[in-house]
């Protein structure tokens, strides 16, 4: 499943860099986005995780929120969680950028994790910033921020929204400073997520991407591994422990 050159590669390595998508949260019952569950009431996401849609319809857009957060409070991380935060102790530098907004490498004990997209189940003040403990699954009236009464909302990053700049710097960084570079889960086709895997196969990274399918990424990666992560993340962690007793 794995080839020598990628095995030879992490031998040898100090830094690895991961991009995750929704689909490592697949197997952990997480719809993902353009896949065929990835509907809501008909809406596909890009057109209700707007900016508008929170402007012009915003109880539509904390219905659609509410059954998101519903979805995700009950579900626990999966056996690709858990291998990631293995393989995050073999590398003296390790980043785990995630786009998605689950918290479940977080539950699952992955410690350098930038949240790329923000974390839904946190909620802020869609005008000062505010932060708010509170996580609402069920609203009649948008909560309002105490501070400066606009409507709060989920912290994350919406289509048409700029990324946070120091995260996203974070996530350049590693990306263009490591060795190897796995995309997992992820249809490559949100920016500016997607571009992150080229600057690390710019600056001579050995680019590897797991997936169920083939995606836009994969003409242009060293190693392509068909299969869920769920399975193949634990194998790659007894290949990496094999070679390192
Ligand atoms: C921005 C939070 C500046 C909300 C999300 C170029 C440059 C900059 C911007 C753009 C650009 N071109 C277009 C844009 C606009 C837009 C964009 O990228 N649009 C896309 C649709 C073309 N980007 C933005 O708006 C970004 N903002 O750049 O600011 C700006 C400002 C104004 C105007 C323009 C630019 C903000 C993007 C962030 C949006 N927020 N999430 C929420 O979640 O509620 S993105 C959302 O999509 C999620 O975070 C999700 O993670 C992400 C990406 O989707 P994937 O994770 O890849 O999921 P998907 O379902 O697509 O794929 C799953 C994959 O898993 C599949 O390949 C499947 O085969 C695989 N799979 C399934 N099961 C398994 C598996 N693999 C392994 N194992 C399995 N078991
Ligand atoms: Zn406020």
């Amino acid at each position: 499943m794995f080839s020598e050159k990628l095995l030879l590669r992490l031998k040898h390595s100090f830094s690895v860099t991961v991009l995750t998508g929704a689909g490592i949260s697949a197997e952990s019952g997480v719809p993902t986005f353009r896949g065929k569950d990835g509907l809501w009431n008909n809406y596909k996401v890009e057109d209700i995780a707007t900016v508008n849609a929170f402007r012009n319809n915003s109880k539509l857009f904390w219905d659609f929120y509410g059954w998101r957060r519903k979805l995700i409070k009950d579900v626990k991380p999966n056996l690709g969680h858990y291998a990631l935060v293995d393989i995050e102790r073999f590398f003296q530098d390790f980043y785990l950028i995630t786009q998605n907004v689950d918290n479940l490498h977080i539950s699952a004990g992955s410690k350098n994790v930038i949240e790329l997209h923000g974390n839904i189940m946190r909620t802020k003040c869609s005008e000062c910033g505010t932060p708010y403990d509170e996580t609402f699954y069920e609203v009649t009236k948008i909560p309002l921020c105490q501070k400066c009464s606009a409507l709060t909302r989920p912290d994350v990053v919406l289509f048409g929204e700029s990324l946070n700049a120091k995260l996203l710097q974070r996530a350049q960084e590693a990306a263009a400073q490591c060795e190897v570079f796995f995309s997992i889960g992820t249809s490559s086709i949100v920016e500016p997520a997607a571009s992150l895997p080229y600057m690390a196969k710019g600056n001579g990274a050995y680019l590897v991407e797991i997936n169920t399918e083939k995606t836009s990424l994969s003409k242009n990666v060293d190693e392509f591994i068909s299969g869920q992560s769920g399975k193949v993340l634990p194998l790659l962690v007894m290949m990496i422990e094999k070679m390192q007793s």
